[in-house]
């Protein structure tokens, strides 16, 4: 009796019915007057004395079964003929891509193109960083402040590990393995110790860009920054460079694009300037070469940085950065169009 019980457990465990009236037939061969289940209980008066215990619990844990199997069948049954019902053909595959691209998703990828078509390669790496990659080989001095504790988050565990504070420390790792030529783009998350407002965030998304070569001047920078500034914003797109300071290029500069809003007549975007600022840019600092292992009298290099929330938020008129990071539909629907 208890192999019989066991076996029928099994089948019960294994079936399933594609109909309602497979399932009322299941019912009836295990639960009905004449079913398996109310037969077993005719047995199980003729059980000896010292089983009876054991298979009174296997009979009513098959009874049982069968109804849970039933219940559950029934659910997936009444489900399955609702969508039936309503007039949907599920197998049909879907008119369009489903759901739409981040906008932040939108500018990279459109930054990714413009350079791809000037020879530009993209490059990744990781976001947790060793103090060598992300401020040693860029030139950054002992005691600057970006390596303080309240500029970057460092990891507990191990001194010498950060999460990035730019994607600069990629293209370090580029240089480490490759010789010139180097064309290389590398978009991603970096991150840094800043109180959350509408203008900061500790996270925020970058795309530096690195080029090395013999005879790379400022002249080339600037022209391919100003092919960039035109493909992103425009053929009527102006830009300018303000001397600046970053301790992995010199000379180092700040570029302004003229306004796409106003285009330079002045509005409350540029705060009637005309002008707004995209990125930072500059010649590689010869140490920063030298660091990776590249000989710095044969070659040259220039190289550049932006934040991708700063850019959307200029070519799409966003106002308040966290918008980027709470994903809420209302916001996330405008860009349908644009990817
Ligand atoms: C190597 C050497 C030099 C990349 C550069 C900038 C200037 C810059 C900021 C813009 C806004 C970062 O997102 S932001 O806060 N970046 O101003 N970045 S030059 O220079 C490099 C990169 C790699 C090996």
């Amino acid at each position: 009796m208890k192999n019989k019980i066991n076996a029928l457990l099994k089948e019960v465990e294994g079936f399933s019915a594609e109909s309602l009236e497979q399932l009322e037939t299941f019912r009836i061969k295990f639960l009905g007057k004449k079913g398996l289940v109310p037969a077993l209980f005719a047995d199980f008066k003729t059980v000896v004395p010292e089983e009876r215990r054991e298979m009174g619990q296997l009979i009513n844990t098959l009874k049982q079964s069968v109804q849970n199997k039933i219940v559950s069948l029934k659910d997936t049954l009444d489900q399955q003929s609702d969508l039936q019902d309503s007039g949907f053909d599920l197998s049909l595959p879907a008119l369009s891509p489903m759901g739409t691209r981040h906008p932040l998703s939108i500018v990279r990828n459109e930054i990714i193109d413009i350079f791809s078509r000037i020879g530009f390669s993209v490059s990744e790496g990781p976001e947790i960083e060793d103090d060598f990659h992300n401020f040693t080989a860029l030139n950054f001095p002992e005691d600057h402040p970006a390596r303080d504790m309240q500029d970057t988050f460092f990891i507990e565990k191990d001194p010498d590990l950060a999460l990035r504070t730019h994607t600069s420390s990629v293209q370090v790792r580029v240089m480490e393995k490759t010789q010139p030529p180097i064309r290389s783009i590398s978009p991603g998350r970096v991150f840094r110790n800043e109180a959350i407002s509408a203008r900061a965030h500790c996270i925020f998304h970058q795309v530096e860009g690195l080029y090395v070569d013999e005879n790379v001047s400022f002249t080339d920078l600037k022209q391919t920054l100003f092919y960039f500034a035109r493909e992103l914003f425009g053929e009527n797109t102006k830009i300018r460079f303000r001397p600046s300071y970053f301790p992995f290029t010199e000379p180092s500069a700040e570029m302004d694009v003229s306004c796409n809003i106003c285009g330079g007549k002045g509005c409350n975007i540029c705060k009637y300037t005309g002008w707004v600022e995209i990125l930072g840019c500059g010649m590689v600092d010869p140490n920063v070469l030298e660091a990776c292992h590249i000989d710095n009298k044969k070659y040259t290099g220039f190289a550049f940085g932006m934040g991708i929330e700063r850019i959307t938020m200029l070519k799409y008129q966003v106002n308040d950065l966290r918008l980027f990071f709470e994903n809420d539909l209302r916001f996330l629907k405008q860009f349908e169009a644009a990817r």
